[in-house]
């Protein structure tokens, strides 16, 4: 180590702040939902998610089962409750299907519990050891906004399925993957005024930095308005950006997710591609929806964006957004929601060097957005 002056006063003014939360990635996304057979199914036949795992009474466990399904670097793991009563039926009762995890694949699981706890996260589940033939796996848990849990995953020597409990899903029922790759965000909706309270959460309890800041002015259109912050860890792998609904004129798409939700969660999955065309007319084939964007969006779009590398034809006809940074530019489409209740939706996304959030698409989209929810009757 260096000892002199220079480095010395260097050290004090810029901190090399080590990460005490080193996160490898997403490890999986778990919802849990009233009948995990046919939403893996739905992920399957629409999404083109693969069967990977199984739990359940065929392996011993009776009061719930779980499908694991994977897309590359997308795994989802959905659960149901096998009997009355208990957290699931009531998670699944306040909310309706939603994500329950947002797992964390990290080196060190107990040292990630202690880490955050002690800065003021509260425990979920104590580190603790599962294991079987093909290895052991540590995991811990920490609450996040609503009822929404961060599970860390340490998985060094684990080479099974999944995870212990788990047997592998043997099917012959497999379409096509889509061209998903990675999670790219996940957006979470928080209560008035609470969208500061949680990016302090992920900035002192797990050394987050915040990205981007847009207010109630950037993205407000006509009617209704929102607050967000985007969340990021230290190697800039978890992006979350946080939503607080605000005062507009009509009723905020976020409120209208509260309202849903009873309470915050999470909004929305961004999944990465890097063929958003072929990916987005593969899902809309097998029968995804998309929000639909007026024709009129593509007449001015390429003076905003500039030149890009795609016939803009094929974009238009699916109803592809365009954005760009001084970075690069981006490409994004949102589907309506995915279940019954107006909550969670997905984004697929494509990025060309552009590392933002489609910002110069915030009117367009949420115009769309709002006569979805003239529709429902909840503008
Ligand atoms: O993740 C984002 O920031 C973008 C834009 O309710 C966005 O996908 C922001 C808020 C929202 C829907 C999309
Ligand atoms: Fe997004």
């Amino acid at each position: 180590m260096k000892t002199d002056n220079t480095s010395l006063h260097l050290e004090k003014t810029v901190p090399q702040a080590e990460d005490f939360l080193p996160i490898l990635g997403t490890d999986y996304v778990e919802l849990y939902v009233g009948n995990a057979k046919q939403a893996a199914h739905y992920y399957q036949t629409a999404w083109g998610f693969q069967p990977v795992a199984y739990a359940g009474l065929e392996t011993g466990i009776r009061d719930r089962v779980s499908y694991v399904l994977q897309q590359d670097k997308i795994r989802l793991v959905l659960t149901s409750p096998l009997q009355s009563g208990g957290d699931i039926n009531r998670h699944i009762d306040a909310h309706g299907d939603g994500v329950k995890v947002v797992a964390l694949w990290v080196d060190d699981a107990t040292k990630s519990y202690e880490e955050t706890t002690k800065r003021g996260a509260q425990s979920y589940m104590e580190p603790k050891k599962v294991e079987d033939e093909h290895g052991e796996v540590v995991l811990s848990g920490i609450h996040t906004y609503g009822e929404t849990v961060h599970i860390f995953v340490e998985r060094k020597n684990y080479n099974g399925v999944f995870m212990p409990g788990f047997k592998p899903w043997n099917t012959t029922y497999k379409p096509e993957p889509t061209g998903l790759k990675y999670i790219d965000h996940m957006v979470g909706n928080v209560g008035w005024n609470e969208m500061n309270k949680w990016c302090e959460f992920y900035a002192k309890v797990m050394g987050f930095a915040q990205l981007v800041s847009f207010d109630d002015k950037d993205i407000s259109t006509e009617y209704t308005a929102l607050m967000s912050k985007v969340m990021s860890n230290g190697n800039g792998r978890i992006k979350f950006p946080i939503n607080e609904p605000a005062e507009g004129r009509k009723k905020s798409q976020i409120e209208e997710y509260i309202d849903f939700y009873n309470g915050a969660g999470v909004q929305h999955i961004a999944v990465a591609t890097d063929n958003i065309i072929e990916t987005v007319a593969q899902l809309r084939d097998r029968g995804v929806e998309f929000l639909h964007v007026p024709e009129t969006y593509y007449e001015t779009v390429l003076d905003r964006v500039g030149e890009i590398d795609e016939d803009l034809e094929p974009l238009k006809e699916l109803g592809v957004l365009i954005d760009r940074d001084d970075e690069g530019y981006l490409l994004q489409i949102f589907t309506k929601p995915v279940l019954d209740r107006p909550t969670m939706f997905f984004e697929i996304i494509q990025r060309k060097g552009a590392q933002s959030f489609g910002k110069g698409n915030f009117k367009a989209l949420f115009e769309a957005i709002e006569r979805e929810q003239e529709s429902r009757g909840t503008l």
